[in-house]
């Protein structure tokens, strides 16, 4: 029992500076003055289903990377959550990889992130499980992301249905305190929140309560064909988003035939110009330059050469990332090394918290 309490007293928190204070014992005041010194922590997932667009893009991944010196960084390749709908094992088995190339190549290094796949650190579905019976059929229930994908019917899965308790899991599993994600992700945090807030009250204080991290721009990144909705994998109509995949010629193809509002003024308005304002922060997102800016930049020219220089950033954003790709497509023995060493790191940290859980919770039955 006093092994089980040492390893759990930094994970409750005492990591960090503002509750080093917490940590009562001498033992510990060493352990918590290194803690001090440690960043924050990140957690972060993406499902492996094929598909990643530049919303994922803008909206997630490129925080991740470029967000990666500030934090203690881990990201995780949801599969569990992909598993959640139907699919066929061998998809899931090439999307995997897809996404750890993807991932890889947009820029998350190992040295400075930990990133593996979800169901390799089995600590997930454990505490999943456990944090089941924390969370309430009406909350869950009222997930928009539940209502949309379920569309009302009966024959969907329970394992769609407790999708945000498995999200909670992966984030509190590692006490995370930042989840940069996309605003469509806002609820699940919210959820997650409270599911943390109601254990923590029933047991102890034993996970960190995370926030989320919402990007004001970028955060949504809208349909091309449809600025009311945003750009999403499960479209159809593949008009309506940019994969990271695309070649030059499909990019510029989509990006010509995306849908623009009544003018020819390159104006930022969300209201009277959404699908162009769409447009513009694509534009400055890639660029990396202000939406003031990219008005200025077009101030007396029309939709047609605003279209042709964005596909062109587009384009040009995307070049080394897929040629990052296409050097990994030679070498999968290095991808998996990789996730490998990622699932060791992770299952370090998870091991011991899901000791203390099972421990808080009164499911460890053992006299030693
Ligand atoms: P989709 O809705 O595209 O089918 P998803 O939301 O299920 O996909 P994930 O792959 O799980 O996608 O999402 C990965 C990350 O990308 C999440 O943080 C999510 O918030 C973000 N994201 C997804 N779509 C967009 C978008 N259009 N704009 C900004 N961020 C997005
Ligand atoms: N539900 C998320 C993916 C996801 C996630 C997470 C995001 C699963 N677990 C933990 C942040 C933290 C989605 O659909 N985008």
């Amino acid at each position: 029992m006093f092994r089980a309490d040492i390893t759990a007293a930094p994970s409750i928190g005492g990591r960090r500076s503002n509750r080093a204070h917490t940590i009562v014992s001498t033992l510990w005041k060493e352990q918590a003055q290194d803690m001090a010194q440690t960043k924050p922590r990140v957690f972060s997932g993406i499902q492996p289903t094929g598909g990643t667009h530049i919303g994922n893009y803008l909206g997630a991944i490129r925080n991740w990377v470029d967000q990666q010196d500030m934090y203690d960084n881990i990201f995780c390749i949801v599969d569990l959550h992909a598993i959640t709908v139907p699919y066929e094992a061998g998809d899931l088995l090439e999307r995997k990889m897809d996404m750890a190339k993807i991932l890889l190549a947009s820029g998350i290094d190992p040295e400075r992130s930990i990133l593996f796949m979800q169901s390799d650190v089995r600590e997930h579905s454990e505490l999943a499980w456990i944090l089941g019976t924390q969370a309430m059929f009406g909350e869950l229930r009222r997930m928009t992301q539940f209502k949309e994908k379920s569309g009302g019917q009966e024959s969907v899965s329970v394992g769609l249905f407790g999708y945000p308790v498995l999200q909670a899991a992966d984030i509190i599993l590692y006490d995370a305190e930042k989840v940069p994600v996309g605003e469509d992700q806002k609820q699940h945090i919210e959820l997650t929140r409270d599911i943390t807030i109601r254990f923590n009250a029933n047991f102890g204080e034993t996970f960190v309560v995370p926030e989320p991290d919402i990007k004001k721009v970028g955060a949504r990144v809208m349909s091309l064909d449809d600025p009311f909705s945003k750009m999403s994998k499960s479209n159809p109509n593949e008009g309506s988003r940019v994969e990271l995949r695309d070649t030059p010629s499909q990019i510029s193809k989509k990006i010509r035939r995306a849908v623009t509002d009544s003018g020819s003024e390159v104006r930022y308005d969300e209201n009277e110009k959404p699908a162009v304002s769409n447009l513009i922060n694509i534009y400055s997102l890639f660029a990396r330059i202000s939406v003031s800016e990219v008005e200025e930049r077009y101030a007396g020219k029309g939709y047609g050469d605003f279209k042709k220089d964005l596909a062109e950033i587009v384009v040009e954003g995307l070049r080394p990332i897929q040629e990052r790709i296409t050097e990994l497509d030679e070498s999968p023995d290095e991808v998996y090394r990789l996730i490998d060493e990622g699932r060791q790191r992770a299952e370090a940290i998870a091991r011991p918290k899901m000791e203390r859980v099972r421990h808080v919770t009164g499911l460890t039955f053992t006299n030693s």
